[in-house]
Order: C-alpha cells, then sequence, then structure tokens
C-alpha cells in the first residue's frame, strides 16, 4: 500500500463487513473545480445520457426527476478523465475489493434536479443493472456539491451487501423499493446511515449495498459523479455494456476492452 492511499487494513475489514466507506475531504478543491466546470458544460449543451444510444439514453420522465444521468463523460472530457482515472481513487476501489486489478465500467454524472419535481432514488443495489459475473464491483461516489439529507445525499445500509444479489428496483416509480421488499419478507433490515459530506468526499459502495436519497428540497442541482470499478475476477455476462463494447467482447469472458480500461493493479 502506498503511503498516499487513505485505504487502510481496517478501512477495507470495515467495508467487506459494511459494503460501504466514506472518505471525506478526498479531494481538493482544486482538484475538483475543473470536474465541475465539466459537469456543468455536459447538463448546459445537453449531453447524451448515453452516448450512441436510441434517444440519446434519455428515459422516462419520471427518471429523469431522479436525476440526470450521463455516461461516461470521461470520454468528452479531460477533467472529467482525471477524476475517473485517478491512481488514488482506483487504488482504493482495488483495495476495497481485493481485487488484483479493477478496471472502470464506466463514470457517471448524477444530477439530481432541485425543487417540487425533484424525486427519491428509491432504495435499491446496484448489482441487479450490472452483466458481470460473480458480484463484487463497486462504486465510487463523489460529493461534486457539498451533500446533507435535503439535497439528497446517499444512504445505506450496513451490511446489505451480505443478501446477495436480489430483483432490480423501478427508479423514479413511487412504492419501489428493496429495502420494503426485504422487510415484507420478513427479513430485519438495519437502520441505513447517512453519507452527508462537503464537496471533495467520496463515498464506496459493494454493488449490493442497498442505497437510497432523497429528493433535492433546495434551489440548486445535486452534483454527483460517481466510477464503477469492475474487480479482475469478474466476467462479462454478454446481457449489455452501458459503455458500448458488448458487441467486442465475449460472453463469459474478461472485460478487455479499450472502454474498460485497467486502472489500478496489474
Ligand atoms: O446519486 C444518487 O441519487 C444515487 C446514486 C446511485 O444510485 C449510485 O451511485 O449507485
Amino acid at each position: 500500500m502506498t503511503t498516499d492511499n487513505p485505504t487502510t487494513s481496517d478501512d477495507i475489514e470495515f467495508f467487506q463487513q459494511n459494503g460501504y466507506i466514506r472518505y471525506e475531504n478526498f479531494f481538493s478543491a482544486e482538484e475538483t473545480a475543473s470536474l465541475k466546470q465539466a459537469v456543468d458544460h455536459a447538463i448546459d449543451t445537453h449531453r447524451a445520457r448515453i452516448k450512441g444510444a436510441a434517444n440519446d439514453g434519455r428515459s422516462s420522465d419520471e427518471y429523469e426527476r431522479v436525476f440526470n444521468q450521463m455516461v461516461n463523460l470521461w470520454t468528452d472530457y479531460p477533467a472529467a478523465k482525471e477524476i475517473a482515472f485517478h491512481a488514488r481513487l482506483a487504488q482504493s476501489a482495488r483495495l476495497l475489493s481485493d481485487s488484483r486489478h479493477v478496471r472502470i465500467y464506466h463514470d457517471h454524472a448524477m444530477i439530481k434536479p432541485p425543487g417540487q419535481k425533484s424525486k427519491e432514488t428509491n432504495w435499491h443495489q446496484d448489482a441487479p443493472y450490472w452483466p458481470m459475473e460473480p458480484v463484487g464491483a463497486l462504486s465510487a461516489w463523489i460529493a461534486v456539491d457539498d451533500v446533507t439529507p435535503a439535497n439528497g445525499c446517499l444512504h445505506f445500509v450496513p451490511g446489505s451487501h451480505q443478501y446477495g444479489r436480489l430483483e432490480a428496483i423501478k427508479l423514479g416509480v413511487e412504492g419501489e423499493s428493496i429495502v420494503d421488499k426485504m422487510k415484507d419478507q420478513g427479513y430485519d433490515v438495519p437502520e441505513p446511515v447517512t453519507m452527508d459530506m462537503a464537496a471533495g468526499g467520496v463515498t464506496f459502495h459493494h454493488g449490493c449495498t442497498f442505497h437510497y436519497a432523497g429528493p433535492n428540497q433546495t434551489e440548486t442541482p445535486r452534483r454527483a459523479f460517481a466510477i464503477i470499478y469492475i474487480p479482475d475476477h469478474t466476467t462479462f455476462t454478454g446481457a449489455h455494456d452501458a459503455a458500448g463494447a458488448a458487441q467486442e467482447m465475449q460472453a463469459g469472458g474478461p472485460w478487455d476492452h479499450p472502454l474498460h480500461p485497467i486502472l489500478a493493479g496489474d
């Protein structure tokens, strides 16, 4: 472990038990300043949600009220690439997931709109949406703005990754909640923890960790930028690839593609 990496062996144990970890002040204001500009440019120019996808990857009106989600800004914006490929961040992902190396699946900006039209990000897991086997991939979620319960910070259910991969939840649809579904089945789901933090802070969460963000009740958008990392032992299922490389990879094979470079390890 290099000395400038914040991830300690205690952090690894904490993450493996709880399925999340928070690093406050991971990035300095200087490091996130250009990322902010890149995200704002993408918003102002109505950048495609997913480049090359039908209707530019735009989803239902209800989904857009959860967030404006734009995938793979790293392919357009050097400032986004600097953070998405950040060696210290990727090294933390590698250590937390106990991998020899990690690749990028994709980055995504998630801008939760403010005010009346804003909707919660329903309780869900990420793994049901990811074409990966086995589970073990994880996300780093970077606060581009200060985040609190009022503007839609993340909340996690500690230890919920240990339930494994469950069903996909429909984001933006009332009543859809993986926490409620588990409680209805008699599970004693632990109380969530609230991940408020200043801009530049980072949380990591396992793909099976239950997570949620409330509606943005403030008057300004909540900007976040997340990177999904693929551990070395993870194969591509062939179902789809949000980064657009599905046709060029083999189902059951490795994620060996220029859109999914190794970011830490060998
Ligand atoms: O930013 C949000 O509201 C939710 C983020 C999320 O679901 C994720 O990063 O997996």
